[in-house]
């Protein structure tokens, strides 16, 4: 039976990726320090599946767990733009120190391949929309620097070291169980979140910046496509839906879905945030025979649907534990 390694399996994306993975069959093992991931994102599948509690950054209790296996889908960083210019050195060590071990303990276990999560922060302001992979990579801050290294050393990997390697770069990826709990948090699990609670979200900047929002189940098919597509190894594809809409519009957008007039407050801008962004997904539809099939609004209800249930499910926990008290 193939043997799929997720590293970041506990993360959003990659508890969605780890259900993918059980769907077409295989056994599964997760790698997360859970420093971002949460095991909850995993319950309903935990006895199907095997969790490493560790930290890429400690090559040798994970080269073991990678040795040997068909696939490593290779997805644990510490994301976040704002983050990794308040505080460099954590993402510096997760994201290209773990990565590196995550290439090395693959290419010296002798997997199949690797498909390393890229990010599109790595083409920075550069002036065209779309976003070709073809063009100059602009990095603005340490975190799209430093996912933008990870996409060379994948390529090195492929180049000097015998293992066939693949970055999708993803565009701004939501879905269910995203995290929305930290001022770091992906802007859409925020605003879901205020829109439920009937609150004003902040806009950082004039909310004209856009974003390529991605549906996390398209981000899952392109996965397993650039998992098992030929001829690709060393390349790089962007992982985005093809659209594009400020900020602006995707709050008036959640303020109709719902019939609620909650006007955005606004705070200044980020440091490194990008202003536009939005992929061109020629490549990833012919090479990895990608096609998204969620577009932006139904990706939200459907975010919606699963954040709303999310809040009565522990609502229902905390009436339980009060009846259990009483
Ligand atoms: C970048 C990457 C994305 C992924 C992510 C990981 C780009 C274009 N995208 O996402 O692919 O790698 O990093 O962290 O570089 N914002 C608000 N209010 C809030 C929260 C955010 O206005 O409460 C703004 C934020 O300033 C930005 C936009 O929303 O302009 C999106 O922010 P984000 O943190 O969701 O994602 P972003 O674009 O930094």
């Amino acid at each position: 039976m193939n043997r799929y390694i997720v590293t970041g399996g506990a993360g959003f994306i990659g508890s969605a990726l780890v259900r993918g993975l059980l769907a077409q069959g295989g056994r599964v093992h997760v790698i997360d320090n859970l420093s971002t991931g949460n095991l909850d994102n995993l319950e309903d599948i935990a006895d199907q599946i095997t969790v490493h509690e560790f930290d890429i950054c400690d090559y040798d209790r994970i080269a073991p767990v990678i040795a040997g296996a068909q696939r490593v889908f290779h997805l644990a960083a510490l994301p976040s733009v704002p983050k990794s210019i308040l505080d460099p050195v954590p993402s510096h060590q997760s994201n290209i120190d773990g990565t590196f071990n995550v290439f090395r303990a693959a290419a010296e276990g002798k997997v199949g391949r690797v498909v390393y999560a890229a990010s599109s922060s790595a083409y920075g302001d550069t002036p065209a929309l779309p976003k070709v992979e073809t063009m100059t990579p602009q990095p603005k801050s340490p975190y799209a620097l430093q996912k933008l290294v990870g996409e060379y050393y994948a390529a090195i990997f492929s180049e000097c070291f015998n293992l066939e390697t693949v970055s999708l770069r993803f565009f701004n990826v939501f879905g269910p169980r995203q995290d929305p709990t930290s001022v770091y948090s992906g802007v859409l699990s925020i605003f879901l979140t205020c829109l439920i609670e009937r609150r004003s979200p902040t806009i950082f900047g004039d909310g004209e910046q856009s974003r390529d929002f991605t549906y996390v189940e398209d981000v899952v098919k392109l996965l397993l496509k650039a998992s098992e597509a030929r001829g690709v190894s060393g390349k790089v594809f962007n992982a985005g839906n093809g659209g594009r809409y400020t900020l602006n519009e995707t709050w008036r957008l959640l303020q109709k879905l719902e019939g609620v007039n909650l006007p955005a407050q606004y705070g200044p801008p980020r440091a490194g945030d990008v202003r536009d962004s939005q992929a061109d997904t020629t490549a990833a539809v012919q090479e990895l025979r990608h096609a998204p099939q969620f577009t932006f609004e139904q990706g939200l209800r459907l975010t919606l649907d699963w954040y709303r249930a999310d809040v009565a499910r522990k609502q229902g926990r905390v009436a339980a534990g009060a009846n259990l008290v009483s």
